[in-house]
């Protein structure tokens, strides 16, 4: 391990109170462990990002299937990518909710390219991207 450098961080309280909640769960010893594994995940994931390799993930986000333009836009854009998607599961998580979670599989720039595209649409409530390397 390097040298360590000590940073300070300035933080909505609401936020930092659901942090500190999601500390406790994940079962890190401190905050400062937290945002280690946070920003390496990240690092890790830009490395990735560089490379040509295969991997496979899924893409999960949330929206108010009200919202007819989003939901339009959003079959737009993964029908751009059909190549990299393996599937999609769509959830009604409540009356207003949807979740949806896409299986990808492809190149990491293609991937990154569909999530980009995806990040794009106005409205989404939440989205993320895990992906793993098949080797
Ligand atoms: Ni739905």
């Amino acid at each position: 391990m390097g040298r360590l450098a000590r940073i300070g961080v300035s933080i909505e309280a609401g936020l930092l109170k659901q942090f500190d909640g999601w500390v406790a769960r994940a079962g890190y010893p401190t905050r400062s462990e937290a945002v280690k594994g946070l920003v390496s995940a990240a690092l890790v994931e830009k490395q990735w990002a560089k490379s040509d390799n295969k991997v496979a993930g899924a893409i999960l986000f949330v929206y108010d299937h009200h919202k007819r333009q989003l939901v339009n836009k959003m079959l737009e854009v993964q029908h751009n990518f059909e190549r990299v998607i393996i599937s999609v599961q769509h959830i009604h998580l409540d009356h207003n909710n949807c979740l949806e979670i896409i299986a990808v599989r492809g190149r990491v720039r293609e991937i990154q390219a569909l999530m980009s595209g995806i990040k794009r649409i106005k409205g989404l409530k939440h989205s993320n991207l895990t992906i793993t390397a098949t080797g």
